[in-house]
């Protein structure tokens, strides 16, 4: 398995409720390397862009709503197979489902403020890696 980089965000809960320490100590614990980071907010144009898989879903504007309502923390990690375990450490979308001892699983109640985005492809690493650090 190849050194893979992935797109990682703490969401504006996350951030809020002081999680970014705890999230960033958890993939630094794993062997991940923390490349890029930033604190930020995002505007609308870069949420609808980063979500526009979803834009013809119901929630769309709610997420948009959401993703923009106060400062996110946006990092690139990288190590191996880092855009799968990292999804796994997240746990699943909706933390009714999300195991204890994923990040969603041990902070999160509602699907849509779930503390953290994760990118679930190669190619979605590189596009939203590109969105929120230009390269
Ligand atoms: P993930 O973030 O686990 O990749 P996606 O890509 O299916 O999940 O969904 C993107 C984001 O959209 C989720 N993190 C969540 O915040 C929001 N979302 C997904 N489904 C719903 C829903 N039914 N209602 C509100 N927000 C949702």
């Amino acid at each position: 398995m190849a050194i893979q980089q992935t797109f990682l965000m703490v969401k504006p809960d996350g951030v809020e409720r002081q999680l970014v320490g705890d999230i960033v100590d958890r993939f630094e614990r794993r062997g991940f390397v923390l490349k890029e980071a930033k604190l930020m907010t995002i505007s609308e144009d870069l949420a609808k862009n980063h979500y526009a898989e979803h834009a013809e879903r119901p929630f769309f504007g709610e997420l948009v709503e959401f993703i923009t309502s106060g400062p996110v923390f946006a990092m690139v990690w990288e190590g191996e197979n880092v855009i799968a375990l990292s999804r796994l450490m997240m746990g699943a979308t909706n933390p009714a489902e999300s195991a204890p001892g994923t990040i969603r699983g041990d902070y999160a109640t509602t699907v849509a403020e779930n503390i953290i985005h994760g990118s679930d492809s190669l190619a979605s690493a590189e596009r939203e890696i590109g969105l929120f650090f230009g390269k």
